[in-house]
């Protein structure tokens, strides 16, 4: 039992990298209405490929179609065309009223209930993904190259590795436009393992790199005997955030100065999810990871977060911890 533990604690390492090491963007597209071949201004140019594109001597993608439908009615025809020679000298009557749109795609989490290192063969595994990008997304997912399920508006899968090793896993996220991300990552599936004490299988958050919204971090378990209960504890270091225990829901808060040190802690509780503090979790995640130069994170050094798991006869796990530090802040 106790080398299955340690093999675990190592691989909850890896599992953390490949969680907080996933995004993926475009490269440069059409980001405002009329700009159909993309250089940035609006000049006729445009006007002239879409006059173009309705005569069919063209061919637009569906990006194009899109923002070459300057007055968003549906079609892209001579009508757009003319509000895109009217805009030029100065009349922007016409134009849809979001002139610039933000259509990127990304893949902003992708996360199992088994991370990497802890799936066993011959137990079903399910992978989630959040995507974000123009409407609608769909997703396809691939293992060792082989498609296992087919494009669709599924934002999970569900797969049972035959036998212990290494898998080449992708997703490919497509937007609206049928342009389409891929992630691939390693994924290590073990020999299947029993354990008298719980295990932690994988801790994760619903969005890893949209600090605004709300963070909900959620806890997978098996081993010992249920039902279980929960504790999350989140550590760290600020400068400047005042932590307001109104706010904190379940977390209470267990040592904390306007300035310094603080610990946060939920104690044992039945919930496999909770919600993090927005004081706690909204200001240090860096949106690219482990470390950032953006935001205010300069202000703040480091964030652990904590999961341990108790079973119904108090046998407890191991501690589950991920780290966030900010690298560039000095010492
Ligand atoms: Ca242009
Ligand atoms: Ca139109």
């Amino acid at each position: 039992m106790k080398i299955v533990r340690k093999t675990i604690a190592v691989l909850i390492v890896l599992a953390m990298m490949i969680s907080c090491g996933i995004i993926a963007g475009n490269t440069a597209t059409i980001s405002f209405f009329g700009d159909v071949d993309n250089d940035g201004a609006l000049t006729s140019v445009d006007a002239t490929m879409i006059q173009r594109y309705e005569a069919s001597m063209i061919e637009f993608t569906k990006r194009q179609q899109f923002f070459g439908d300057v007055d968003n009615n549906g079609e892209t025809d001579i009508v757009d065309a003319t509000r895109v020679q009217s805009r030029i000298v100065g009349i922007k009557d016409g134009f849809y009223s979001v002139y610039e749109l933000d259509t990127d795609t990304s893949i902003q989490n992708f996360c199992a209930d088994y991370d990497s290192g802890l799936a066993m063969a011959g137990v079903p595994v399910t992978f989630y993904v959040t995507g974000r990008g123009f409407a609608p997304l769909s997703y396809e997912y691939y293992v060792d190259g082989d498609i296992v399920q087919e494009r669709s508006g599924q934002d999970r899968f569900s797969y049972t590795f035959p036998t212990a090793g290494e898998y080449n896993m992708s997703v490919t996220v497509y937007n609206g436009f049928d342009e389409s991300e891929t992630f691939p990552f390693l994924y290590h599936v073990v020999e299947p393992y029993s354990t008298d004490e719980p295990v932690i299988t994988s801790v994760h958050f619903n969005h890893w790199y949209n600090h605004y919204s709300c963070h909900t971090v959620s806890v997978d378990a098996i081993g010992g005997s249920e039902p279980y209960r929960y504790c999350y504890t989140i550590s760290g270091r600020s400068d400047e955030v005042r932590i307001d225990g109104s706010k904190l829901g379940a977390f209470q808060v267990d040592d904390s100065a306007p300035q310094g040190e603080f610990r946060l802690t939920t104690g044992y509780i039945e919930a496999n999810s909770v919600d993090t503090p927005y004081e706690a979790i909204h200001k240090y995640i860096p949106p690219e990871g482990l470390s950032s130069k953006d935001h205010d994170l300069t202000k703040y050094a480091e964030l652990t977060l904590t999961v341990t798991v108790k079973d119904k006869n108090s046998e407890e796990s191991t501690p589950y911890q991920l780290t966030f530090k900010n690298e560039d802040l000095p010492e």
